[in-house]
């Protein structure tokens, strides 16, 4: 596929943002396989209500289409469905605005029962409108033609679409339900997990969120350079365990214009990752549109209700590029750092450990000698700090979550709190 990358720039947008959002964009094509073979920009106070770009405009898009043979025009905003419905008949290619790129992605790279029905559901909310327009655009003849199928009478084309489409989301969501997102076990599951350190990993999409995971948690999750190489969520503990124990969990990367049926679709996913005590958030120091990404990595959390979970600022891919001391000095308690270095993962780790340590209490427990076969239970739920010993068993000095601690405190009466 050859394609040609358009965009209006508007008068709200810097060069610097138009720019940064076309770079995307062709970085969002490659990541279909498709070739960018030229770019065509426009200034325009508006987007035109017709077509997007003016009427000279298309003239001249349309002959550039011509001399580069490209089979596909890449519009980046969402545009409607007449929009690209009439540049596609003045073209004579495909037209795919943003959004459709974005959910062709997410349909290539979904594996999972559940990312798949989430994806389906994002695109079905998405071609909904643009059936209706095709249906429209082929007028009352192709509605004529159609009518000897097996539809009952007095349906109109569009009405049965919309119909099947409805009705497909439905059974998607009751497949969603089914899976091992579905509402019970997701419930089961987050009870199993409450009382649990949880931390997750968020950002831009290709910020580096799953080597990060991998590094810490010595899990083979997926890393690609490629956009939304991860759409699962994916939960595991820091390896080797710390303590506390905490569990760690990447997630699916945010972009600009992140289209919102994506987002609604996806927040099953990522509630669950979300509900985590600390966000790591990631952001990749070496682009220059970081700050750009950060930004909207912090809008989708606040959509998504996550504003206001206490966040570790990441800056990643130091070793790239970026400038690590003005980071530093502009974002105060962040860490700057290269999931290539090991050092730095270590320093990541720490982070993390430390910010969950703060509700660790300290007790001393004590095990007598005829219960000695329950020391596990202790190494396995608290750290612990110093041993002693005398006649009738051993005192322990142990360092965990309060609810650990006090558990042990039930179950080994003799203890004294710090
Ligand atoms: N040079 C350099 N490359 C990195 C670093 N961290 C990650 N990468 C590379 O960046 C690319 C994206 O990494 P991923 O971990 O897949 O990124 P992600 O945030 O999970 O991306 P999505 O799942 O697509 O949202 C891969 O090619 C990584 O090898 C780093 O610190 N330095
Ligand atoms: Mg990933």
């Amino acid at each position: 596929m050859r394609a040609i990358v358009v965009a209006v720039q508007l008068p709200s947008a810097s060069d610097l943002e138009f720019d940064a959002s076309l770079t995307e964009l062709r970085q969002l094509a490659k990541t279909l396989g498709i070739e960018v073979v030229g770019r065509f920009t426009q200034k325009r106070a508006s987007f035109q209500a017709a077509a997007y770009l003016g009427t000279g405009k298309r003239e001249e898009l349309r002959a550039l289409v011509e001399a580069e043979r490209a089979n596909v025009v890449l519009i980046d905003h969402e545009i409607s469905p007449s929009q690209t419905f009439t540049l596609e008949k003045e073209l004579g290619c495909q037209v795919m605005d943003r959004t459709m790129v974005i959910l062709e992605i997410f349909h290539r790279h979904a594996r999972s029962r559940a990312a798949r029905a989430q994806v389906e559901i994002a695109r079905l909310g998405y071609m909904a409108p643009r059936l209706r327009e095709a249906a429209k655009q082929a007028g009352p003849k192709d509605r004529a033609r159609s009518g000897t199928g097996g539809r009952s009478g007095g349906e109109s084309h569009g009405e049965l679409d919309r119909r099947k489409i409805r009705d497909r989301i439905a059974e998607l969501q009751k497949e969603l339900d089914a899976t091992d997102l579905g509402r019970k076990t997701q419930r089961a599951k987050r009870q199993e997990r409450q009382g649990l350190a949880r931390a997750a990993l968020v950002g831009y999409t290709n910020a580096g969120k799953s080597t990060l995971m991998r590094a810490l948690t010595g899990n083979q999750v997926l890393v690609a350079d490629k956009l939304f190489a991860t759409l699962d969520t994916t939960v595991r503990a820091l390896h080797p365990e710390s303590v506390p124990r905490v569990l760690v969990s990447d997630t699916v990367g945010f972009i600009k214009n992140l289209p919102h049926g994506l987002v609604a679709s996806f927040k099953s996913t990522l509630d669950e990752a979300l509900e985590a005590a600390l966000l790591c958030h990631v952001v990749d120091a070496s682009d220059p549109g970081f700050e750009r990404q950060l930004e909207v990595t912090e809008e989708v959390l606040a959509e998504i209700g996550a504003k206001a979970v206490p966040r570790l600022l990441v800056f990643n891919k130091i070793d790239r590029g970026g400038d690590a001391t003005a980071l530093r000095a502009k974002y105060p308690g962040s860490i700057v750092m290269s999931a290539r270095n090991e050092a730095d993962i270590a320093k990541l780790r720490e982070a993390i450990i430390a910010f969950f340590e703060r509700d660790l209490i300290e007790a001393e427990i004590f095990l007598p000698w005829s219960a000695q076969n329950r020391r596990g239970e202790i190494f396995s739920s608290c750290k612990v700090l110093e041993e002693r010993a005398d006649g009738e068993g051993a005192f322990l000095r142990v360092r965990g979550e309060a609810e650990a601690v006090k558990r042990l405190r039930k179950q080994f009466g003799r203890v004294k709190e710090k």
